[in-house]
């Protein structure tokens, strides 16, 4: 059973959804990717997303730029939780991105991470942290990564010296 469905609305998301991949491995999360276009690929959408659950996925992570109604389209055809990552755009940095993921109507949430790389890692983490709640193993290489990364941050201090 793969627990995360990776999507994103185009290849051209790949350079930042890597991140996302690159942290699930690392948290030991098994993963799916695929590239389904909102508005290229509707049906493929809506086909997706109302199979998501029988197919057991637990977390949809949805990456998507400029008219980025991927993330809000996949949450409106499934009860799964879905994180939404804007994609930095080349005409408007990612900001278009962000107010299309984010502004999502009372009823049919979508979890808005940070535009971009930081958005992609933490997509990631967040949906460890929803996969722990019931994953001992998953909550283990959570608590593992957190240290390790407090760990980082107290010695790239000697760096100053
Ligand atoms: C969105 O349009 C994709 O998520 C991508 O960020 C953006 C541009 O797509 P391409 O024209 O590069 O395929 O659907």
């Amino acid at each position: 059973m793969t627990q995360v469905a990776v999507v994103m609305g185009s290849t051209s998301d790949w350079e930042s959804m890597k991140q996302t991949v690159m942290l699930l491995k690392e948290l030991g999360i098994s993963y799916e990717k695929h590239v389904i276009s909102a508005h290229r690929m509707p049906v493929h959408l809506q086909n997706f997303a109302e199979e998501a659950r029988n197919n057991h996925f637990q977390v949809i992570i949805a990456g998507a730029g400029g008219a980025a109604h991927l993330p809000g389209m996949l949450a409106a055809n499934t009860t799964l939780p879905v994180i939404g990552v804007p994609m930095k755009s080349h005409a408007l940095n990612g900001l278009d991105s962000l107010l299309s993921i984010v502004q999502m109507p009372a009823g049919v949430p979508v979890a808005t991470v940070a535009i971009g790389n930081a958005g992609a890692k933490n997509a990631a983490i967040l949906a460890a942290q929803i996969i722990a709640l019931s994953d001992k193993e998953v909550l283990t290489n959570l608590v593992n990564f957190r240290q390790a990364q407090t760990q980082q941050s107290i010695d790239s201090e000697k760096e100053l010296r």
